[in-house]
């Protein structure tokens, strides 16, 4: 589609949306579209999947394959680490690498001489941007970058001489994306919005978290490949940040939008979704909230009048199962979330040990967890948890509750997602560790990577032979879970997250 101004004003804005996520289209991307175009603007989407470059799936059934690839993945014996070290640089070079159809098609884009590029990315995304970043040079038109963690000023700065580059913007961007835009095309100076960092290093203020969240408007997906989806499931976002905001391996609350917690009204949710259902004929839904019980009574309004809305409507969240009195995931509200069209529900198990638990400020229980899991499962729902191994001062006793736990509850979970420990800059877990490393004896830092806001360590406590039986024993029964099929029910959302 030819990029044509509107009525020959507004400006002309080329996207390229970096994820390439083969199950429903990018929120972010879909929220700066709608919000150009509602200023006039004319709007070009260049997705990967609809220029075949090809998307993996997140989950799936298991088969022995994945289950061996994931115990090299996680090994920790010696011998195996050189292999595994090889194995995952070799894997993310290939999946990082810049996609050479996204780039030939920004080249052919380009010629259509845009006022301005805009690119949406991950950190994982910076070859590609680099790449990008060249073209863009060599046709001189600006370039703008976001995404959620150019927040973090080091982050930023680490990103910030790529060619071509004309800002970074750590910001949401909802309200004056086309302002934005307007400033770079004239030349303006970009500081003057906060948020932005320039290629010469200087930094605006740091961006306030966007309270008005009623006020952003409706995500506009009409450039989407809807036609490459395996169904069409509509992604949206009742909240932004968690309540709860403690955890201290958690970035997500660190981010651009993660941080601080703000929700949106029930009319403006139940609005978004009747729209969006009726645009893209579905009445599937994906809430993408960090933390959908952040505000049990928001997710009560949903459940209660979601089907008054939509009949019909089947929908998937990710909750966090704390010990307030009222955390709106009771036995007798998931079932009315069952009824209400709820299918599947996912949250961060992390652990099955208490200790670590609290160490990591977790604010959930062992037992509150269990009882959770068992009666989310009994009233019908697909039952989702992410866990991971490593954490600093993990011990094998600690793995071995871990395999108690998922032993105990395998009938009813239906996908574990396990990985490794991540360290992530700006978290409270990584501050604590750079300012204080002798209170972590068997873990250190090993390399910073500031472009990848994350530090590389080595984990000392994963050495014996105990904590290797106790990952053992965690794999096979997160490779019982996996290989099953998911619930009947919630089939349309295998895979989504
Ligand atoms: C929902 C979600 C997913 C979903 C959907 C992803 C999708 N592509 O739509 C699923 C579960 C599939 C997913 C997968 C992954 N995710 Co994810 N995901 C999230 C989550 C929870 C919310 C994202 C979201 O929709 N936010 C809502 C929108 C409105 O906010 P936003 O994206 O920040 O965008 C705003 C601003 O950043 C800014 N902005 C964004 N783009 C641009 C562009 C320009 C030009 C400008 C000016 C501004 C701007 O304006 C936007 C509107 O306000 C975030 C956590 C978080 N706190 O952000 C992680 C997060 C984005 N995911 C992350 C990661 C690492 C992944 C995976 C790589 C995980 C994995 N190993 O598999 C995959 C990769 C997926 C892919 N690229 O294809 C990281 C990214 C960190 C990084 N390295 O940059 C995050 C931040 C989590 C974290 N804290 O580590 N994810
Ligand atoms: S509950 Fe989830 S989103 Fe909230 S701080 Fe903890 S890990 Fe982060």
């Amino acid at each position: 589609m030819p990029l044509v101004s509107v009525n020959g004003g507004g400006r002309r804005v080329l996207i390229v949306d970096l994820n390439n996520f083969s199950t429903f289209p990018t929120l972010a991307v879909g929220i700066i579209v709608a919000a150009l175009r509602n200023s006039g603007n004319a709007v070009k989407l260049i997705s990967p999947l609809a220029n075949d470059v090809p998307a993996a799936e997140r989950e799936h059934a298991e088969t022995i394959v994945d289950h061996y690839q994931r115990r090299l993945h996680l090994s920790t014996l010696a011998p195996a680490r050189g292999i595994r070290d090889a194995a995952r640089s070799l894997r993310s070079w290939w999946r990082e690498r810049p996609h050479p159809r996204v780039v030939a098609e920004t080249v052919l884009a380009l010629e259509e001489q845009p006022d301005v590029l805009l690119l949406s990315a991950y950190l994982q995304h910076f070859p590609t941007v680099q790449a990008l970043g060249r073209v863009a040079a060599r046709r001189g038109i600006p370039l703008i970058l976001g995404g959620p963690m150019f927040n973090l000023p080091n982050t930023a700065s680490a990103w910030r001489a790529i060619p071509g580059l004309t800002a970074i913007v750590g910001a949401e961007v909802d309200l004056n994306i086309s302002e934005i835009v307007e400033a770079a095309c004239n030349g303006d100076d970009l500081t003057a919005f906060p948020g932005v960092t320039l290629p010469n290093g200087m930094q605006s203020k740091a961006a306030p978290p966007l309270r008005a969240l009623d006020l952003t408007p409706l995500p506009d997906f009409t450039d989407f490949p809807w036609d490459r989806y395996r169904m069409h499931v509509i992604p949206l976002m009742a909240s932004r940040g968690c309540q709860w905001n403690k955890c201290n391996f958690c970035s997500d609350i660190i981010s651009a939008s993660g941080r601080t917690y703000r929700n949106r009204s029930v009319e403006s949710v139940l609005h978004e979704m009747r729209e969006q259902s009726r645009r893209h004929r579905s009445k599937d839904f994906i809430f993408l909230d960090l933390k959908l019980n952040s505000n049990p009574n928001l997710l009560r309004g949903i459940v209660e009048n979601v089907q008054s809305n939509i009949r019909g409507a089947q929908w998937i969240g990710t909750v966090h199962v704390d010990e307030r009195a009222d955390n709106g995931l009771s036995r007798r509200e998931l079932k009315l979330a069952v009824a209400a069209g709820m299918r599947r529900i996912s949250f961060g198990l992390e652990s099955g040990s208490q200790r670590l638990l609290d160490a990591m400020s977790k604010g959930s229980t062992v037992e509150g967890n269990s009882e959770f899991i068992r009666n989310a499962f009994d009233v019908g729902l697909s039952v989702r948890c992410t866990m991971f191994k490593g954490y600093p001062g993990e011990t094998a006793a600690d793995l071995e509750l871990s395999a108690d736990f998922l032993e105990r509850h395998l009938p009813y979970i239906d996908r574990v997602r396990f990985n490794d420990f991540t360290l992530l800059d700006g978290t409270e877990l990584s501050d604590q560790i750079h300012a204080n490393p002798e209170a972590f004896p068997n873990f250190s830092v090993s390399q910073a990577r500031p472009r990848r806001a994350q530090s590389l360590y080595v984990n000392r406590g994963g050495n014996g032979a105990a904590y290797r039986h106790a990952k053992s024993r965690v794999l096979r029964a997160v490779f019982e879970i996996n290989r099953r099929k998911i619930r009947s029910s919630a089939r349309v959302f295998d895979g989504l997250m």
